[in-house]
């Protein structure tokens, strides 16, 4: 092994303190005190790697290292470094570790690689904040537009916008982020499962062929805001039932199309949101996903049809729709695929082809170039939660075999 494992548990010890709910999981959301000191961190292990580093536009941090041939193609590798709400110390900061642990190794045995080599700690990859996630990547793929920067606010109603200038940003400057096609030779980025197939298996390291497209819709029921005591059961306009018969028909639509389609409602608002006051009100999001477009579509139609019925003939009861993140199925590059095998049985370690559920900004990084997607195992399958965690170990087997798999991306 070239890398250390007391500086992977080192670093992700580190970026565990930044965050705004100890004791109760990691939250550590976009242009945030957290994201701040975060990217501190960073910045300073990057540095100290040998990397020039330079934040994007939109506050994705980028450490290079040049190489021999400096018109070459980038090989980039990395993740991101925030969190959803009250998650767990792994799922973003794995990849970003790896990253850095990769430029130690490289740095310390005087390998200079042909190809220049970007290491990437990417923001708002959950979308905990604003609702949009893979923010980051799709900023660099040219994906994200003013209208989102806008619109797109936190629960207190600060826009996107607002709060890029305020953690010191220019929010017009977004499109600067924009990588061209062809300037980036491979996106590699690790990741943790997030599931329990990986540890069921006993294999060391996943190699992912396929990341699920996803359709994430916001809906907005408007009813009408009545007293609960007075207003009798068949002259309501009751957003909120409108919203729980919808999320059951999501549900209802993702198992009947099969193909491991997934539908979640994970967030939901009530307004006014008293117990004594029919619903007016309710947002809430619809979370859908297959590695068939088909599958995603029917069950987004059923969705649409279910909500046409329920507010069809109550003239108090309308709805609207508004896309917030979609992305189609996504392959990764065969060739990177073999070498990140090759490179784990190099390594002794045991490898399967696997299926992403998740999404990552890899998926958004292969609109501009030939991503690589490597995974490793989450204990019990779960993330999302405090609950979240990968042996250092295990991680380490990981990162080695990224390590050695960007090693010969850059010098071939
Ligand atoms: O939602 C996802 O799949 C990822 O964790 N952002
Ligand atoms: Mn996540
Ligand atoms: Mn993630």
């Amino acid at each position: 092994m070239r890398t250390k494992l007391e500086r992977i548990r080192a670093d992700i010890e580190a970026l565990a303190a930044f965050n705004a709910t100890p004791g109760e999981g990691l939250t550590r959301l976009s242009f945030t005190e957290e994201h701040r000191k975060a990217a501190q961190y960073i910045t300073e292990q990057m540095q100290q790697a040998g990397l020039a580093v330079r934040t994007d536009a939109v506050g994705t941090i980028i450490g290079r290292m040049e190489g021999t041939d400096p018109a070459a193609p980038v090989v980039m590798c990395g993740s991101h470094f925030d969190s959803v709400k009250n998650g767990g110390n792994f799922d973003g900061p794995a990849g970003v570790i790896t990253g850095l642990e990769t430029a130690r190794v490289l740095h310390e045995n005087g390998v200079v690689p042909k190809h220049p080599i970007e290491f990437i700690a990417m923001i708002e990859e959950e979308g905990a904040r604003f609702g949009a996630g893979l923010f980051g990547s799709r900023a660099m793929t040219g994906r994200l537009g003013e209208q989102e920067l806008a619109t797109f606010t936190d629960p207190d109603g600060i826009t996107t916008g607002q709060a890029m200038r305020a953690f010191g940003l220019d929010p017009a400057h977004y499109a600067d982020a924009v990588r061209k096609k062809g300037e980036i030779k491979n996106f590699i980025e690790l990741h943790i499962e997030q599931g329990p197939i990986l540890e069921n298996s006993g294999d060391a390291v996943g190699i992912v062929e396929t990341v699920v497209g996803i359709k994430e819709v916001e809906v907005t029921v408007t009813g009408r805001p009545d007293h609960a005591g007075t207003t009798p059961m068949d002259m309501r306009a009751d957003a909120f039932l409108v919203a729980a018969k919808t999320a059951i028909a999501a549900n209802e639509a993702a198992v009947a199309v099969g193909e491991g389609t997934v539908a979640t409602v994970g967030k939901l608002e009530v307004r006014p949101g008293s117990f004594n006051i029919v619903p007016g009100k309710v947002v809430f999001y619809v979370d859908i996903r297959s590695k068939s477009t088909d599958c995603i579509e029917a069950v987004l139609a059923a969705v649409t049809a279910k909500l046409n019925e329920l507010t069809a003939g109550n003239g108090a009861l309308s709805y609207a729709l508004r896309m917030m993140v979609e992305t189609k199925p996504v392959q990764a590059d065969p060739h990177v695929c073999d070498l990140l095998a090759e490179s784990a049985e190099k390594l002794g370690l045991t490898s399967r082809r696997m299926l992403s559920g998740a999404g990552h900004d890899a998926m958004i990084m292969a609109d501009i170039t030939n991503i690589g997607l490597v995974f490793v195992p989450s204990r019990g399958g779960r993330s999302h939660c405090p609950e979240e965690w990968t042996d250092y170990d295990l991680l380490q087997n990981g990162i080695e075999t990224v390590c050695e798999t960007v090693q010969r991306l850059a010098c071939e």
